[in-house]
């Protein structure tokens, strides 16, 4: 069943040429017949919404049709293909991506016109996707597009949540999370598949049987039974060719009633205790990199896992019946972090329980199979459960673990004789207080390859998450770098440079990104300087009035736009930017003189609801920047904006507009970061620590275009191992204490003076664990070489040009090129 075996990789599949032949007045009739047929309106009465849904429509029609040719291609072919598990996938808007893939942007841009509809306008009806947190579920996104573009065949795989991530206001300062309904007036690019449903088991007993020949027979009596129903959302690969399918699962109660559990006694008792059905998919859990340890969370997984396997399994019947030899050279499973790895079990009762295989074919089967990433090392997203919550929801995968677990560690016993330490750290069973199950072991068990997303920390997830690992399986840990698509984050959000590069230097670029180092031999040239920052004063312009629109803030476009857009995590050291805004200031304050040239400080950030010191950082992010923007005696020269409800659609409005990119996590905390490739591949310069994929960017762009500042990796940790202790640093930095102190009085925060103040003591009697203090005098060096190189519009120019055309490697086809080549082995398939 090796998988390594068949399938080479034909490269880049995508063709370049168009595949949609409709012009202007093609699309016009398709927007006013949907207007007719499908909205029941016409051009008279419609309204925006309208006009959005009608567009929608007609632009589906085109996709269904490729989709209805892929799928057959796909099927008659009989090729291998991943699936992309993912808890989470962060689509954004679908409107103008799907007309920019089809190459139809233009086109439709003028149909509308002449309809008096102005497209970009249009496009602001469209709700956000947002069925995802951050960066995992963004990056699955990207990947889903890029395996479309170069015509892989490719599922997602997730949950139709009801609400996606929540909506964010703030009132007074403060966070304030509302509901997010992004089908309440129905979604044009989601299709029921009802023929397609599943159904999957939860609860009950386990009974254990033997047959004639004294065989063991294990069967699960499951005390209710939940049905997955399937919505496809067609996934437009750029050219118009491909069209894969992103399959998302809604649960919803069934009809179907357990006599067994009922006869065994208190079924409506029990019962009662248990998740209702329709609750399974109705949320997303907001929380980025916390694990909740939530029973309806696990279910989740479990849910969409289970409906997903099962979804397979049809598919691959279809054509080879019940010879599961062939299993593991058809199918090749990504396990998107830990959140879907109960696959692994349950693929495990599928084959031992249902089809009756031998645990060791099983086994081979299921490790040919699956393959995880892993997103973080942060020790609190690193997902365990209570072995009593898994063996109350899924009792026979409970007992299927155990088994896993007792021949793995026969098997480390056979590597370390004896040795009770190792055991105990590479078990999947973790013999605490409260037994759990850790779900990165059994996935790193489970799987024939690992990898972490950026070099620096899949050495780390070798050296530090799993060490023991990757010496006992040499080989499957390994790396691929994360990436980004070019079509949404440079194509379709920055028009203007698009078309300013393609005039250039042609656009292969957008298929090829390593084209875009044509642009470096025109760094140094004035003329392309000046077009290329003409640009960016446009998309300046245009931040400027969101900004306005958003937050009645008035900044100047003339000053640096400095933007660091993420969730907020006292990793990701927000708190730090805020320091240095407050030395900023202070230094305005004691001399109105002080040099330095206009900035605008701009941030987006949500905080999971629960996480109050996150909350606290977005409070005093607000109350500062009131403070300062209303303060006449400095804010001709420093502003502060926190841009409320942080989603895929502002990024697209923000990214363009950038001068300065924040990625100043503590190093060896961010796995790898993608907004920071968004940034640099719009002309923005990184300020950065030498943390994740920044360590691969300032590679690609050079020392000289790129502000790195701070500790590295081994000096967190020796810093850290020394003894670290921040009033050191607040003792002897009379700006860094002053910045401080500042915080923890009313100056901000009028009347209530201690409002601040767990901040402050989270950086100091907290003990600092994020070492904000020990990197606050390099980040203000570095501030200051910035301000000062921005002053010299060539040498900035320069830079930006340069920071663009470098980013070539950070293309999400480059990293899918990665996992094809050497994780999932499959072959490109060209429909025609
Ligand atoms: C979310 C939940 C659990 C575990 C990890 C995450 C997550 O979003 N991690 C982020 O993944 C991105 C994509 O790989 C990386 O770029 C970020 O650095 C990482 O924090």
């Amino acid at each position: 069943t090796s998988n390594t075996s068949k399938a080479k990789t034909k490269g880049q599949g995508a063709a370049t040429s168009v595949s949609i032949q409709l012009d202007k007045d093609d699309f016009k009739q398709a927007v006013i017949r949907n207007l007719h047929r499908t909205l029941g309106t016409d051009e008279n009465k419609a309204n925006k919404h309208a006009w959005w849904k009608a567009t929608s429509a007609a632009m589906q029609e085109l996709v269904f049709e490729r989709l209805r040719t892929t799928q057959k291609t796909h099927y008659l072919n009989d090729t291998r293909a991943v699936h992309y598990f993912s808890a989470e996938f962060l689509m954004g808007r679908l409107l103008s991506n799907n007309m920019h893939n089809f190459e139809l942007f233009d086109t439709a841009k003028r149909a509308l016109k002449e309809l008096g509809v102005d497209l970009v306008d249009m496009l602001e009806e469209e709700p956000d996707m947002a069925l995802g947190n951050g960066g995992l579920g963004r990056l699955a996104a990207c990947f889903i597009d890029s395996l479309a573009t170069m015509e892989f065949p490719a599922i997602g795989y997730g949950i139709h949540y009801e609400h996606g991530l929540f909506r964010q206001e703030i009132r007074n300062g403060a966070q304030i999370e509302r509901p997010d309904s992004w089908r309440d007036y129905g979604n044009p690019w989601e299709i029921c598949r009802p023929e397609s449903i599943q159904q999957i088991s939860l609860y009950g007993y386990v009974e254990t049987k033997y047959d004639e020949d004294g065989k063991i027979h294990k069967e699960w009596h499951p005390g209710s039974i939940v049905t997955g129903v399937p919505w496809d959302i067609p996934i437009v690969g750029y050219g118009g060719k491909t069209v894969n399918v992103l399959r998302l699962w809604q649960s919803q109660s069934s009809e179907y009633f357990n006599w067994d559990v009922f006869n065994a006694g208190g079924y409506v008792d029990a019962q009662r205790e248990n998740v209702e059905s329709e609750t399974i998919s109705k949320v997303l859990y907001p929380n980025d990199e916390t694990e909740a340890g939530k029973e309806l969370r696990l279910i989740q997984q479990y849910f969409f896992s289970a409906c997903s396997l099962k979804d397979i399994i049809r598919r691959y019947k279809r054509v080879h019946g019940d010879d599961w030899s062939r299993f593991a050279e058809q199918v090749v499973i990504q396990l998107n972090d830990t959140h879907p790895a109960i696959a692994i079990p349950e693929l495990m009762r599928i084959l031992v329980d249902r089809a009756e295989l031998s645990w060791n074919v099983a086994w081979e089967i299921c490790t040919q199979t699956f393959a995880y990433t892993n997103h973080t090392l942060l020790p609190e997203a690193l997902e365990k459960w209570p072995v009593r919550m898994i063996g109350k929801i899924l009792p026979r995968h409970l007992e299927i673990i155990y088994e896993i677990n007792h021949r793995f560690m026969a098997e480390v016993d056979a590597k370390w004789p004896g040795n009770n330490e190792i055991k105990a750290k590479l078990s999947i069973i973790e013999e605490s207080n409260e037994k759990m199950v850790r779900m990165g072991n059994l996935s790193v068990v489970g799987s024939f390859a690992v990898n972490g997303v950026a070099e620096i920390h899949s050495a780390l997830v070798k050296s530090q998450l799993f060490p023991e690992f990757n010496e006992l399986y040499p080989g499957k840990l390994t790396n691929v770098t994360n990436g980004i698509t070019p079509r949404r984050w440079l194509k379709a959000c920055n028009p203007s440079l698009s078309a300013l590069i393609t005039k250039k230097i042609g656009g292969d670029w957008i298929l090829n990104l390593d084209k875009l180092d044509d642009l470096s031999a025109f760094a140094s040239n004035k003329t392309f300087q000046n077009q290329f920052m003409k640009v960016k004063q446009q998309n300046k312009l245009a931040l400027a009035e969101e900004i306005k629109k958003l937050t009645g803030i008035i900044v100047d476009p003339k000053a640096i736009f400095d933007i660091q857009i993420k969730r907020l995590h006292e990793y990701k050291r927000q708190h730090l930017n805020l320091l240095h805004i407050l030395a900023l200031y202070r230094r305005l304050l004691q001399d109105p003189d002080y040099d330095m040239h206009p900035r605008v400080f701009i941030f987006g950030a949500k905080a999971a609801p629960g996480y109050a010191l996150a909350k606290t950082i977005i409070y005093a992010i607000n109350v500062v920047a009131d403070k300062i923007n209303n303060d006449s005696r400095v804010n001709e020269k420093l502003k502060v904006v926190f841009l409320p409800n942080y989603r895929v659609s502002l990024a697209e409005k923000m990214i363009p507009a950038a001068d300065v990119s924040q990625q100043i996590s503590t190093a060896g905390k961010e796995a790898s970061g993608t907004g920071n490739m968004k940034l640099a591949l719009n002309g923005a310069i990184t300020i950065g620590t030498l943390d994740g994929a920044n360590i691969e960017i300032a590679e690609e762009v050079g020392e000289d275009n790129i502000f790195i500042f701070g500790l590295t990796v081994d000096e967190v940790n020796e810093t850290l191992s020394a003894g670290y202790n921040p009033y050191d640093y607040y003792y002897s930095n009379e700006e860094l204490k002053a910045t401080i102190d500042w915080l923890d009085s009313d100056y901000f925060t009028p009347g209530n003076p201690h409002a601040l103040s767990s901040l402050k003591h989270s950086l100091l009697e907290g003990g600092d664990p994020y070492l904000v203090l020990a990197d606050f005098e390099d980040y203000c060096k570095a501030n200051l070489a910035l301000d000062l190189a921005y002053r010299d519009k060539s040498k900035w120019a320069k830079m930006a040009i340069l920071n663009t055309a470098k980013m070539g490697k950070f293309t999400s086809d480059r990293s899918i090129k990665d996992y094809v080549e050497r994780i999932w082995k499959l072959d490109s398939c060209q429909v025609k």
